[in-house]
């Protein structure tokens, strides 16, 4: 039995009287036994039994790829197969991580040294040398390649030559992994031959960049994570080959950065161009596309030993803390305006943050951010993609990323509070829970809903669970001294004694740039081991306990006191009870708060007093989607096939044509509008199909807007997606202003959208109309009047139970007059039965059915989209 300081907690409810308070005190006890546990020390038999689990889930994870994909780059765990690039429909920018080279493997190597696994170890490396090969005629992003290839040769060869050193393994070896890593090297360096030194995000494996058969080389674009996360490796990779060529290329693409910093903020934007070196995008925050740029400074200082990417750190780090940082948010402001942030939602690439923070030794917000992140993985599981500043689900994936549990291992080791092992310990069991299958683990599609994707992505392997594995282990009990490495982004393992065991290869020192600055607490400091590892427990439960309600989940319920709450007084001058009344809605106020204090209340207009019951949500509502539909209107479908469609936030608003736009479709060429539009002549006049993924919506919308379009329909880029099982979303901008754009956008799901291709194969015009779901053409069922008999009445105390509270807000009981239930329900399942035999027919005639593909996010639609023509 969990106790509360000395007494147990059954002592509290038998000490309890009325049964309300029995119920209150039993909620709060089990609360508060879930954060007795969260806050207990962990035994050594604890941590032993959760780090043979976390061993068990890396066999099945490790184990699987093994078996169903080596020597594929990535295991596709749902279909117990291996995702072979050009075999499965491709996802876009995502299939740029795959260059047929096993990348699992490769990026899962080190790991097994960490794991204790040696004999696996061994054999993963034979089969690295005996069956991967570098040179394939393959487009490849240069960062994923970089950080996990490269990375993965660099630290596996490090790992290598170790146990060939200490003589009990590996005599066989002969840098072969090295030799690997300066090949490929030597393959990533074409991309560094733009006149900036920027370098270009794709390279081809085989041919380079510039060559006639290299299909790349076209992007003028790329991100400031992208072009400034290459120092580590290229630095490594220069010391332990002696050619410095890497580590100077890496360097050059650094200052250009840091040159191109803004000067008044000192932040970086998203994206930058790599001709001009101007900034495409000019959002600036510490998540997606530029988190590790900043995490590069900071551990190439840390590997390198070379003062300049300090102090670059230290002058960022000062702006970040001044605008990005609102702890425990961390948001995105615009790079010149950075006092205005640019959008009210945080991506879960952020999550690493805290870890940096800690090696900064800046620990307090650190603490801060951590827990609020952990409290959106209490609220959805795991960290969804993107969330609100309300912690809302803003884009409900999740792919098993590793940030969360990285920056969980960071803070236990600064504080050795045990609270971050209860953190680990609830990812493993999450990840057991919600992703494991059969086959591995898999990526959750939705954290709503909980469905899952066919990825496994390789990172998992190489970070997720090296970062556990430690965060359970005792410095001793591991086979190697881990504080003698750095984890590179993807976490591989680089000595630190690189910088002076293998001194820089000659010319490779960046100028430090002298920078008159204001000077603050970061401008000259180093990370400092007292504050880094105050090995303190209670250091940070004090910052943590004002954040651990953030999100309203695991509030226990406290009833409060009666509280004054202002209802609206009506234009017309009605009293709120009167005005709520004309609504249908009838209020009745607690009994025993009129009687005691009712008649005091009676001369003021305006205020109702009434109890307030319940002040935090437990759980929070999604942002609102309004759908829209894309309505098929030509022949034959005359408006009989719609599709559901998510709106943009951005762009020609549809909710205030009261036609809609009407338009015949077109495919963008190329399909994902990312390039230069080749077939503007075709598009003059209408409406675009363009393919997710590249680039961001709205530089496909402008590119699209320039080549005559009217309008622009998204198809999502993930195979089999569908509104019957992914919730809609908005689009949203890139960050800038997005007023230039005026063509209307939707967005529709890949069954969806392969209705429309499919429908453009069958037939040479097909006419759609944009417009919101709510004025499809002859959707004669206009949303009933609601004339429901609503009544309302207030909780009895005791009635709510904790897991109801909500708040600030009023709990009213709504009692609905059962006739109208009952008619309503009739009705709908009449409608069901008439579409049911409506779609079975048209199956077995194989001809077009009155359906509805996808129609409601939330019902089941009667027909599949594959049954439409
Ligand atoms: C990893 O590949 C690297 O950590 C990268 O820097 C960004 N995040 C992914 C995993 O989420």
């Amino acid at each position: 039995m969990a106790k509360m300081g000395n007494k147990p907690c059954w002592w509290l409810i038998h000490s309890s009287r009325s049964r309300m308070s029995t119920t209150i005190l039993l909620i709060t006890c089990l609360l508060t036994w879930a954060k007795c546990q969260e806050n207990q020390s962990m035994t050594q038999e604890e941590k032993l039994v959760i780090r043979d689990q976390i061993i068990e889930m890396f066999d099945h994870a490790y184990g699987s790829y093994m078996k169903y994909a080596y020597p594929a780059d990535e295991l596709m765990p749902l279909s117990c197969k291996g995702r072979v690039r050009g075999q499965e429909p491709n996802r876009g920018d995502i299939d740029d991580s795959l260059g047929k080279f096993s990348l699992t493997l490769i990026d899962t190597l080190d790991t097994l040294v960490v794991l204790n696994k040696l004999d696996d170890f061994e054999d993963a490396v034979r089969k690295t040398v005996r069956d991967v090969r570098l040179d394939n005629d393959v487009v490849v992003s240069v960062f994923e390649t970089n950080i996990r290839v490269l990375g993965g040769l660099l630290g596996a060869h490090v790992m290598a030559d170790l146990l060939r050193q200490r003589g009990e393994r590996m005599q066989w070896y002969q840098d072969e992994l090295l030799h690997m890593a300066k090949e490929l090297g030597h393959r990533l360096l074409p991309a560094f031959n733009t006149t900036s030194g920027l370098p270009y995000p794709k390279v081809n494996l085989r041919y380079g960049v510039l060559n006639p058969l290299s299909r790349t080389g076209t992007e003028s674009d790329t991100c400031t994570a992208c072009a400034g996360t290459m120092i580590l490796e290229f630095a490594a990779l220069s010391r332990l080959s002696g050619e410095s060529v890497f580590e100077e290329n890496a360097r050059k693409a650094l200052d250009v950065l840091w040159d191109r910093r803004q000067r008044g903020s000192d932040l970086v934007g998203t994206v930058i161009n790599i001709h001009n070196e101007e900034w495409v995008r000019r959002d600036s925050g510490v998540g997606a596309g530029i988190d590790s740029y900043y995490e590069y400074l900071m551990k190439a200082y840390i590997l390198l030993g070379d003062n300049v990417f300090l102090e670059r750190f230290n002058i960022h780090y000062s702006a970040i803390m001044k605008y990005i940082s609102q702890p425990p948010l961390l948001l995105n402001v615009h790079m010149h305006n950075p006092t205005v942030s640019v959008r009210s939602w945080m991506d879960s690439l952020l999550a690493f943050f805290p870890g940096l923070q800690v090696l900064r030794g800046d620990l307090k917000p650190a603490i801060e951010t951590h827990e609020m992140l952990y409290q959106v993985t209490k609220q959805h599981k795991f960290l969804p993609e993107a969330f609100t500043t309300e912690f809302r689900v803003h884009w409900g994936q999740h792919l098993l990323r590793p940030e969360f549990a990285e920056s969980t291992y960071y803070l236990y080791k600064a504080t050795g509070d045990p609270y971050y092992l209860r953190v680990g310990q609830s990812i493993v069991e999450k990840l057991n829970a919600y992703a494991r299958v059969p086959c591995g683990f898999a990526a959750v599609q939705d954290v709503r809903t909980g469905t899952h994707e066919d990825r496994m992505d390789s990172f998992f392997l190489a970070e997720m669970f090296k970062y556990l594995y430690l965060l359970f282990s005792e410095k001793t009990e591991l086979p190697i001294d881990i504080d003698d490495y750095i984890f590179t982004t993807e976490a591989h393992l680089l000595p630190v004694s690189l910088s002076t065991t293998k001194p820089p290869c000659p010319g490779n020192d960046t100028e430090t740039d002298p920078v008159s600055h204001e000077e603050d607490l970061f401008t000259h400091s180093c990370p400092s081991l007292e504050t880094l590892f105050p090995n303190n427990p209670s250091f940070a439960k004090t910052i943590r306990d004002s954040y651990k309600y953030l999100t309203g989940v695991g509030r226990a319920f406290h009833p409060l006191p009666v509280r004054e709450i202002e209802l609206p007084l009506h234009d017309n001058g009605m009293e709120p009870v009167e005005f709520l009344k004309s609504m249908g809605i009838s209020l009745t106020p607690l009994n025993e708060v009129m009687a005691g204090e009712g008649r005091r209340q009676k001369d003021r207009k305006g205020v109702y007093r009434v109890k307030l019951v319940a002040e935090l949500s437990q759980t929070q509502e999604e942002e609102e989607v309004l759908p829209h539909v894309v309505q098929l209107i030509s022949p034959p479908y005359l408006g009989r096939t719609v599709l559901t469609a998510g709106p943009a936030k951005f762009g020609l608003d549809l909710t205030k044509q009261e036609h809609g736009v009407k338009g015949s479709i077109v495919k963008a060429s190329p399909y994902t509008a990312c390039g230069p539009i080749d077939n503007a002549q075709e598009l003059e006049g209408h409406i675009a199909l363009a393919l997710r993924g590249d680039c961001m919506f709205a530089a496909k919308a402008r590119r699209l807007q320039e080549a005559g379009a009217i309008g622009v329909i998204f198809i999502d880029h993930r195979e089999g997606s569908n509104s019957e099982e992914t919730p809609l979303f908005q689009m949203v901008g890139d960050g800038d202003s997005t007023e230039d754009i005026n063509l209307p956008l939707v967005f529709v799901f890949s069954r969806e959208g392969a209705v429309l291709t499919a429908a453009l194969e069958e037939h040479q015009n097909v006419d759609v109309l944009l417009l919101p779901k709510e004025r499809q053409l002859g959707h004669d069922k206009t949303e009933k009047p609601v004339s429901m008999n609503i009544k309302l009445r207030l909780a009895e105390e005791g009635e709510l139970d904790e897991g109801a509270a909500r708040g600030p807000t009023l709990e009213f009981f709504l009692e609905k007059e059962q006739l109208l239930l009952k008619e309503e329900e009739e009705e709908e399942l009449e409608h069901r039965e008439q579409q049911h035999k409506a779609c079975t027919k048209a199956d077995k005639d194989g001809r077009t059915a009155p359906c509805t593909a996808g129609s409601s996010p939330t019902t089941k639609s009667n027909c599949g989209p594959d049954t439409n023509p």
